[in-house]
């Protein structure tokens, strides 16, 4: 249903503002420099759109920025996600495939967003995501013990969270939303008690290590593939902190226990197989942090877009 097409559109999102650590905005540049961009244009024979530059959004950082109903850079991240938000649009509406390289995980509003809404115009169908993560980042700004609303972009982008027109995220319109239905988290081990309780009571789907451990990786994604149904435009959101710290230590919360980078590579390469991956998300990648981690943080990164965007072992 969805038509072969090797037009990739890239975003680079030098944005940090959903959490506190600096350096997450070094990741993109890192990303690049390490080979990336060259790879899928060589290797992968994809025709990449992209505009040369690192967004920082510089315009849109808001100096007078206080606190609203607990979240921290309320005016800040909204503007920026919500100019995000049309950018992706604007590569997902001309059939591309779109990267976007982050920046923190609250970026994702911008992205999703953009391709849920250009997805229903084009397609004329309802979006599914998958989202790999340590964290669900499920939390309604009431539900959120940080205020990070880092920990808060699943909320907004299902509705179980909103704010009014004119507020922050009062941008976020229907037709930019998802389906709790259509969401499936793969990698969970540091959910907070309100996140639990919020995907229990909205039948959420998610795997979490514990699943992992049980089934093995193989047959987690036999079933989030088969829960979100065949012929389904898939939005990959892979937040680098699903993978084990002995894997991607450099990152802003590191939680022990998780994948190990084959079962985050083979994640990647089940989703590109489907053919029906529109966009994925790199995020949460921190070159500031480690020392020695931040150089195989970043091969991880790079490794998990190569798998999801067709490269194979053989
Ligand atoms: N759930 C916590 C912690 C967290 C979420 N996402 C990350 N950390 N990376 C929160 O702040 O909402
Ligand atoms: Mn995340
Ligand atoms: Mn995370």
């Amino acid at each position: 249903f969805l038509p072969k097409s090797n037009e990739l559109g890239l975003v680079a999102v030098g944005f940090s503002g959903g959490q506190c650590k600096p350096g997450v905005d070094a990741a993109p540049m890192a990303l690049i420099e390490s080979g990336l961009v060259d790879q899928l244009k060589d290797d992968l024979e994809y025709n990449i759109h992209y505009d040369g530059q690192v967004h920082a959004y510089g315009d849109l950082i808001c100096e007078d920025d206080p606190d609203y109903r607990n979240m921290k850079k309320p005016k800040t991240v909204s503007a920026v996600t919500e100019r995000l938000s049309s950018q992706i649009y604007e590569h997902a509406k001309e059939g591309r495939f779109v990267l976007t390289l982050g920046g923190d995980h609250s970026i994702a509003v911008g992205t999703i967003s953009g391709t849920a809404k250009a997805i229903r115009e084009r397609l004329g169908r309802e979006m599914a995501v998958i989202w790999v993560d340590a964290h669900a980042d499920i939390n309604t700004p009431e539900t959120s013990d940080s205020g990070n609303i880092h920990g808060m972009p699943v909320a907004f982008l299902t509705g179980l969270a909103s704010d009014k027109p004119g507020m922050p995220f009062g941008w976020l319109k229907d037709d930019q939303k998802i389906s709790t239905k259509k969401l499936v988290y793969i990698g969970l081990r540091d959910v907070d008690r309100g996140e639990k309780k919020i995907l229990r009571e909205n039948g959420i789907k998610a795997f979490s290590m514990h699943d992992v451990d049980r089934y093995g990786i193989g047959k987690v994604m036999d079933m989030a593939l088969g829960w979100i149904g065949r012929d389904t435009p898939i939005h990959l959101s892979f937040d680098i902190d699903a993978l084990d710290p002995m894997w991607a230590p450099s990152t802003g919360t590191a939680v022990r226990g998780g994948l190990t980078l084959r079962e985050g590579d083979f994640i990647a390469e089940c989703v590109h197989e489907t053919g029906s991956l529109v966009a994925l998300d790199l995020v949460e990648v921190n070159p500031r942090l480690e020392q020695h981690g931040a150089a195989e943080t970043v091969r991880a990164g790079v490794s998990i877009v190569r798998c999801a965007l067709g490269d194979t072992l053989l």
